[in-house]
């Protein structure tokens, strides 16, 4: 399948697909059946552009609410499924929705290595044994300046770590996607380097706003949102919340994660929301809410602050950005 940079895009098909966009929603209001009507009124090639929301996956069971979501209106799981952020599915926000359809986030295995007491591969169900599922509603600021609120499934990152029985060594998690150009048409160019690769100091990675997460409005987790496994750490910028991981690996040093490897004048590994330190490129200040019109102000460590702020006492945020 062919993946296009924005910049390759001439601006005709721009047109064209804005106007195929609109005659979706057209056809989708009158019918119901937007994809079958799209095949059969536009062709194969518009049926190519079709964002779709996920179909709706398995339910999960016995999921608590948490007294640490937000109490802010979710975004719907349209916004959520169809404007996503994961290159090894496509750099526009509408085409993992569509590229990400058939991947197999079933069987998984999350293998565990490095300074730890309890190196293993782990079955996913076997991590999932006996843990108990949380709904945590997040803040997610993208550090492109937009923003949702989504309904997660998961648990305590730390209870995982816990598991592992990290050694002294231990000072921070690394974490990597699976790399599989069969299943992830993004990976065969070389926008980024691949596999993803994500890292969180000892003491964030501890934190208990830091989740695991295998659901969404209590169903499995859609494959555009990082199915079967993905991170969340709500007063980081999206780019920390790594997708269908793999490996999960605690050193001595900062790990190298992939953003900062690829622009580290723009993304470094901290990566906390702050209104204050602006992207070389736009300003961090404000933020766009998907599905609203006027902009918000982004809030400092996206509103976490009093929960996490004293992870970083002392030091410079503005360097360490
Ligand atoms: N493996 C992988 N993980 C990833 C990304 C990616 O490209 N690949 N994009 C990141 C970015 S920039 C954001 S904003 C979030 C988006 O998560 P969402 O699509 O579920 O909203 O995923 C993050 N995790
Ligand atoms: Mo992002």
């Amino acid at each position: 399948m062919l993946i296009k940079k924005p910049t390759d895009i001439r601006s005709s098909e721009i047109t064209d697909k804005k106007l195929y966009f609109n005659s979706r929603e057209f056809i989708q209001a009158a019918t119901g059946t937007a994809a079958a009507a799209a095949a059969g009124v536009l062709g194969s090639e518009a049926l190519l552009h079709a964002a779709t929301p996920a179909p709706h996956g398995r339910k999960l069971d016995n999921v608590k609410k948490s007294p640490l979501s937000a109490d802010e209106r979710t975004n719907k799981w349209e916004e959520i499924t169809t404007y996503n952020n994961y290159y090894e599915f496509g750099t526009d926000k509408d085409e993992p929705s569509m590229l990400a359809r058939n991947f197999k986030p079933e069987p998984w295995t999350v293998t565990v290595e490095g300074e730890c007491n309890n190196k293993a591969a782990w079955h996913l169900e076997d991590i999932l044994k006996g843990q108990t599922l949380e709904e945590r509603i997040y803040r997610h600021r993208c550090v492109e300046a937009w923003s949702m609120i989504i309904p997660w499934v998961g648990f305590p990152l730390a209870d995982f770590i816990k598991k592992c029985d990290p050694t002294s060594k231990a000072k921070f998690v690394e974490f990597t996607t699976l790399y599989d150009p069969k299943q992830m048409p993004g990976v065969r160019s070389p926008v980024l380097r691949w596999p993803y690769v994500e890292g969180l100091r000892m003491d964030e990675a501890m934190h208990p706003l830091t989740i695991l997460t295998v659901g969404l409005y209590g169903e499995v987790l859609p494959n555009q949102d990082g199915a079967p496994l993905r991170l969340a750490v709500p007063w980081k910028y999206g780019f920390k919340h790594i997708k269908s991981i793999v490996k999960i690996k605690f050193v001595e040093k900062q790990p190298l994660n992939t953003w900062q490897l690829q622009a580290s004048n723009e993304y470094g590994f901290y990566a906390n929301v702050n209104p204050t330190v602006d992207h070389p490129r736009w300003s961090q200040a404000t933020e766009r809410r998907i599905g609203e019109f006027l902009r918000r102000k982004t809030l400092m460590f996206n509103g976490y602050g009093d929960q996490v702020a004293s992870l970083y006492a002392g030091m410079d945020l503005k360097r360490n950005y």
